[in-house]
């Protein structure tokens, strides 16, 4: 076994009431779990992915074999995108971001309730499964949406904040009221996270 599930660094039911304790653990028990042992079926039997985290992995997609290559962007994209998901959240979260974060949302867009809307808007028209990225790309700060488990390490940028827009992120709670899942996350968003990711780019 080469990769493994992460530990919740808090309680599955310390994020309500804005995201609930049964879907945190159904969320990372079984569907995170769910990924982490496909990416380890898939690349069982290929060494060259021992000791190599699956970041590492995404950004140099173009060296994995060929015949796996769609299984690693699905369950290593899945494993990567939900190990970041779970430290981009917290107890504690929510508010403004300050430090570096706040000053390069301000120089890409104006202000953080401009940054808030927009990155909103996008999760909003988010079509089918997918998710909602801020990343750095070419040293500017972008939001967009990609479709699936795909990461943005494929295509070279790095992530600093991501929004699982899955049904299983938030059915339970919110059934089809995605808007509100939406509105809720921003509450335990752990701007400090995104401030220490920033600082590594
Ligand atoms: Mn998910």
């Amino acid at each position: 076994m080469i990769y493994e599930l992460p530990k919740l660094p808090y309680a599955f039911d310390a994020l309500e009431p804005h995201i609930d304790g049964q879907t945190m653990q159904f969320h990372h028990d079984k569907h995170h779990q769910t990924y982490v042992d496909k990416l380890n079926a898939t690349v069982g039997g290929y060494t060259e992915f021992e000791g190599v985290g699956i970041e590492t992995v995404l950004r140099n997609i173009k060296s994995v074999p060929e015949k796996i290559r769609l299984g690693v962007i699905n369950h290593g994209g899945g494993h990567s995108n939900h190990s970041m998901f779970w430290m981009n959240l917290s107890p504690n979260g929510g508010g403004e971001p300050g430090g570096e974060t706040l000053k390069a949302i301000k120089g890409e867009f104006n202000n953080f309730p401009e940054f808030k809307d927009k990155f909103t808007e996008t999760a909003i028209n988010t079509f089918g499964s997918g998710w909602t990225w801020l990343t750095v790309k070419d040293e500017k700060l972008v939001i967009s949406s990609l479709p699936n488990q795909n990461s943005p390490l494929l295509d070279g940028q790095e992530p600093l904040l991501c929004l699982d827009l899955w049904e299983h992120a938030y059915y339970l709670k919110y059934q089809n009221r995605r808007a509100e899942y939406i509105k809720a996350w921003w509450n335990v968003v752990n701007w400090q996270n995104v401030e220490d990711r920033l600082k590594t780019v």
